[in-house]
């Protein structure tokens, strides 16, 4: 019989591909949905008829109880979350109860249902902030420099906390930055990968952005959902850094799209104030190699490589819906 995997956050980036991840192992693939007013398949679209989508809310305890009862996964990857730093600082008590407190509220469902249940928790750089050291590790203290960088601190410990409490095998993948052309338009790559293809097809001039200082490790979202898969077939339980240990700059990652479609950067890019942080993180790297040693993962697409494949997803996809509207 194949096994069960419910996945919260199903219609977000990582959702999906660790649905096409798990679907491709012969998983029972259930995601969990929040009710919304409008159909949002936008990166699940391809899944849908392999997928058993059920409604649910990491706000709503009751609803993740009935959505365990009913579907008896084996493994729980809990995806969902409010992801987007800045709107962290104009929404902090709704990032909290969902990104903090959502985690004990599924962790909590877990534990009445099931507690033989795996889980995942998607951790992440964030929590490291105002780095102490670099680079960062599993055993690096945290200094989380904004509401969603402090409500994912909460939701890490609360996972080790259970897997203390009460021997659950509850995991925490402390990941960096991924991203890929399913990235929301919000996120720096891929604001800058469709802005460049916008603009190398004549319908804007430039692109606003804040700091492009700021330095990141990014890698492929593709990559970071197979660790996610590794943590969990494990004999124990744990923490684990998953990275690409390079970082780039914000000015880099402009670089090297621009140049992909051969224009430069620096005649389309302008700063906006709107943009910067109230508090900012400013180096973060990572260090992967207790996944390497313990689950036998490494990242596989470099740098250039995803810009490249984000730049050119959104010619593409530019290019469509110019066609749709001609
Ligand atoms: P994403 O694209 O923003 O997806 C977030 C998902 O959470 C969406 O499916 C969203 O549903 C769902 N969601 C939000 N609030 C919910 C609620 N109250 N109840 C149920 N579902 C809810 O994020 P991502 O990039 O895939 O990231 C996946 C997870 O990894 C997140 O927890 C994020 O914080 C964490 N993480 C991401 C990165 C990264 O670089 N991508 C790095 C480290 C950690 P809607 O579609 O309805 O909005
Ligand atoms: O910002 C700078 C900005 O919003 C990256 C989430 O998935 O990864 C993500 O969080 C950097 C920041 O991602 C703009 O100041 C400059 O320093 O793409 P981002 P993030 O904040 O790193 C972590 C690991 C997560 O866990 C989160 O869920 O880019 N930056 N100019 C800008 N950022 C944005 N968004 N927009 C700009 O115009």
């Amino acid at each position: 019989m194949s096994k069960r995997a419910l996945i919260t956050g199903i219609t977000g980036q990582d959702g999906s591909y660790l649905a096409e991840l798990l679907l491709a192992k012969g998983y029972h693939v259930v995601g969990m949905l929040r009710r919304s007013s409008t159909v949002n398949f936008e990166r699940i679209g391809h899944l849908q008829d392999d997928l058993e989508l059920v409604s649910g809310d990491l706000l709503d305890e009751a609803s993740m109880i009935q959505v365990l009862r009913a579907h008896q996964p084996e493994e729980v990857y809990n995806l969902a979350a409010q992801s987007f730093v800045q709107t962290s600082f104009t929404q902090p008590v709704l990032t909290g109860e969902t990104t903090a407190l959502g985690v004990t509220r599924l962790l909590d469902a877990v534990r009445m249902v099931d507690p033989g249940i795996r889980l995942y928790q998607a951790s992440s750089s964030e929590m490291f902030g105002k780095v102490v050291e670099v680079p960062q590790s599993e055993s690096t203290p945290f200094h989380p420099r904004s509401p969603y960088g402090v409500a994912k601190v909460y939701g890490h410990w609360i996972t080790v906390n259970y897997r203390e409490s009460y021997g659950m095998h509850t995991n925490s993948g402390i990941l960096f930055n991924h991203e890929s052309p399913r990235r929301g338009l919000e996120f720096v790559t891929r604001k800058i990968a469709n802005g460049v293809a916008r603009i190398k097809l004549g319908l804007d001039t430039t692109i606003a952005l804040g700091n492009l200082e700021a330095q990141r490790d990014w890698g492929f979202a593709g990559d970071y959902v197979d660790a996610m898969w590794r943590m969990l077939q494990q004999p124990t339980p744990g923490d684990f850094v998953v990275a690409t240990g390079e970082t780039h700059s914000v000015r880099e990652f402009c670089e090297l799209a621009f140049g992909h479609v051969d224009l430069d950067w620096s005649d389309h890019v302008v700063i906006d104030e709107r943009f910067f942080r109230p508090a900012e993180v400013d180096l973060l790297v990572g260090d992967p190699s207790q996944a390497r040693d313990v689950l036998g993962w490494t990242p596989r697409t470099g740098f250039r490589e995803l810009v490249e494949m984000m730049v050119d997803a959104d010619l593409d996809a530019v290019a469509r819906q110019q066609r749709h509207l001609a």
